[in-house]
């Protein structure tokens, strides 16, 4: 590929004649935080490194929380084999018979879901995906040395790094980590006594998910100051890529939704610890009456909704952003509708405010209440759908490259389009009252969620990999990476509709005592290997990840895609401050592709003579 249009000699040029002069070398000379290795690269302020470090340590949880999916697969699946096996690994948690069999602990299996849902939803998909690319992009796509914040910004980091080490530590505990679901409902999560999970596994619990509440917080302080005041000169906010966009208003809701979670766990420990009743009443244990009266647990619900729906949004709006922005950088065209973009993604992020209830249909809400929940749920299916429409519309005409980032967009318009579907389904509360705490829902949330941010973050992962390490991913390897995940994700939980539409129940240990749902072992053994295939060429990618940081082929074009956008007019190895002189200005939108027969022109190119700026 070559810049045909401009050489990194003439983009350095540019730069320095119309670019912004905030007499940086005279401030940074030496950058007093790089002398060594311990602050270069471990207590880094710089938002390059940052990123780098919330990807590691995403991919570090990414593995645990699917080996650990497989485990509990294994027990799904072929509920009859022995998996003595494990043994070495996971101690006594695996039971051996007398015949010699060994099979998992039903308590453990209860940890091991509960686990995999907060690892992947805070750790790999909240962490590993916005932390890493609101890290690495906004400074750099915005035109900025750094962070509002660069030493709030390592706070950041080292909060979440806490969190995952006490997450980490729980594994270990003779009782085992929590295991009452990631959703953490009381009593299981207000009562020390409830389940063998719930006392010291819920404490740490407890401990982690604060620790990565404060974590959120002061990044996204950073990422909403960073945007709102730290851009070049010219970049408008409607100049921004999609991105950024993205990450802004992910960083809102962050800001707005996580302290509520935060509150409703300071009432759930004084529950556990001070003999408070905000969420518990009526419990009776062996027939005998806890003197703990008044409170509810619904109350908890709606607190942990109130976060969690919006939570959701804040894994896949990011993984949207980066998925508008890579599509259109390989399709060789503008954005579609750029405008209606923005519109979507804050009509999206005000409604996942107003509809939090919809996990709680069957919780005993007043069915009235639910109507409105309803109207709500089911009316977040139109900005989504423009979205959809918008990257197809993208896609449409364009001069695809069908390389491995390119692949990955198409995936997640795929998966968002199944998964979202059925989200519509299960919004109309007279069908969730059937489908509720099915396999339907897991299927649903997998697909529009799990596999769709997981396919976001992989599309940003392959384009942005030569300018995080200055190499290429392999191809070939990226490609196989692609389709295993593709057809085997589908083969998982495309399956899983038919359980839950059978009524087959989510989080059970074994279905063999129930007569109407032994039908489906081989439906289940089916799943089993699907997922376990596909976690195999997961292992594909780490492995084509590391090797490539080393030895992959070596980026000698500072814009090796061809793109629009800033991050690219960087030098292909770049230090802290980002820009060694002057920081390019900006003089035109984000998408000029294909422009008066130009393939492309970087956002820091004036005007030509007689151009107009693109309408958008
Ligand atoms: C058209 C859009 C969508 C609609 C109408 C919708 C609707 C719903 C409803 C009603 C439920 C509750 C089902 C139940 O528990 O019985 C649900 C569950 C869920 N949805 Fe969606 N959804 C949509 C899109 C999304 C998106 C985009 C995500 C994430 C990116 C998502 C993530 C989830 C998760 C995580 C759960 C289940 C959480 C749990 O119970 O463990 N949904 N959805
Ligand atoms: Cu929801």
């Amino acid at each position: 590929m070559s810049s045909s249009h401009h050489s990194h000699k003439e983009t350095d040029i540019l730069i320095e004649k119309q670019g912004f002069d905030d007499h940086f070398h005279e401030h940074h000379e030496g950058d007093k935080y790089q002398t060594n290795f311990l602050f270069k690269y471990i207590f880094s302020m710089d938002h390059k490194i940052i990123a780098r470090q919330f990807l590691m340590t995403g991919i570090f949880w990414a593995i645990i929380g699917a080996a650990m999916s497989i485990i509990f697969r294994l027990q799904l699946g072929f509920p009859d084999e022995s998996i003595a096996w494990l043994k070495p690994i996971l101690g006594k948690w695996i039971i051996i018979n007398d015949a010699g069999m060994g099979s998992l602990d039903p308590e453990f299996y209860y940890a091991l879901v509960t686990m995999h849902g907060t690892i992947i939803v805070f750790f790999v998909l909240t962490a590993g995906l916005s932390g890493t690319f609101s890290n690495l992009l906004i400074p750099l796509q915005l035109g900025a040395r750094d962070m509002a914040s660069p030493f709030l910004n390592m706070l950041s980091y080292w909060f979440f790094f806490l969190s995952s080490v006490v997450m980490f530590y729980s594994l270990f505990l003779s009782t085992g980590p929590f295991s009452g679901g990631w959703t953490a409902y009381p009593p299981l999560s207000a009562l020390p006594q409830a389940s063998i999970g719930s006392g010291a596994g819920m404490t740490l619990w407890l401990v982690s998910l604060a620790l990565f509440v404060v974590s959120v917080l002061l990044g996204g302080m950073n990422y909403i100051t960073t945007v709102l005041n730290l851009r070049t000169k010219g970049m408008s906010l409607w100049r921004m890529p999609l991105t950024i966009w993205a990450f802004l208003v992910t960083a809102i809701l962050a800001l707005l939704s996580f302290p509520v979670l935060f509150s409703g766990f300071l009432l759930l420990i004084f529950d556990r610890s001070l003999g408070t009743s905000f969420y518990i009443s009526d419990i009776f244990i062996n027939g005998m009456a806890l003197d703990r009266i008044g409170g509810s647990p619904i109350l908890y619900q709606h607190i942990f909704w109130f976060l969690g729906h919006p939570e959701v949004y804040i894994i896949i709006l990011p993984a949207m952003g980066l998925v508008s922005e890579v599509l259109s950088v390989h399709a060789r065209k503008p954005i579609f509708g750029y405008r209606a973009m923005v519109y979507s993604i804050l009509a999206i992020a005000f409604l996942s405010f107003i509809v939090w209830a919809h996990h709680m249909f069957m919780s005993g809400v007043n069915p009235f209440i639910s109507n409105f929940f309803v109207v709500f749920t089911l009316i977040i299916a139109v900005p989504s759908a423009v979205k959809v429409f918008n990257w197809i519309s993208t896609l449409y005409g364009g001069n695809i490259r069908l390389n491995t980032p390119m692949l990955f967009c198409i995936g997640f318009v795929s998966m968002f389009i199944s998964g979202g579907l059925t989200g519509i389904f299960l919004g109309n509360s007279a069908i969730d009252i059937q489908q509720h705490d099915t396999y339907f829902v897991v299927a649903h949330f997998h697909i529009v969620m799990g596999v769709a941010a997981f396919f976001g973050m992989f599309a940003g992962v392959y384009h942005w990999f030569p300018k995080m390490f200055g190499r290429f991913m392999n191809e070939t390897l990226g490609k196989v990476h692609f389709w295993i995940t593709m057809i085997g994700a589908y083969a998982v939980f495309g399956p899983m509709h038919f359980l839950g539409m059978a009524g087959v129940p989510r989080r059970y240990y074994r279905f063999d005592s129930f007569e109407a749902f032994t039908g489906f072992d081989d439906m289940n053994k089916f799943i089993t290997i699907a997922a376990i295939i596909t976690f195999f060429a997961q292992i594909m990618f780490v492995v084509n990840f590391f090797w490539s940081m080393y030895k992959g082929r070596k980026v000698t074009n500072q814009n090796p895609w061809g793109a629009t956008t800033l991050e690219w007019t960087t030098p292909i190895e770049a230090g802290h401050g980002n820009w060694p002189g002057k920081i390019p200005s900006v003089q035109r939108w984000a998408y000029d592709y294909g422009k008066d027969g130009i393939e492309f022109t970087q956002q820091h190119v004036p005007l030509r003579e007689g151009e107009e700026h693109s309408s958008h």
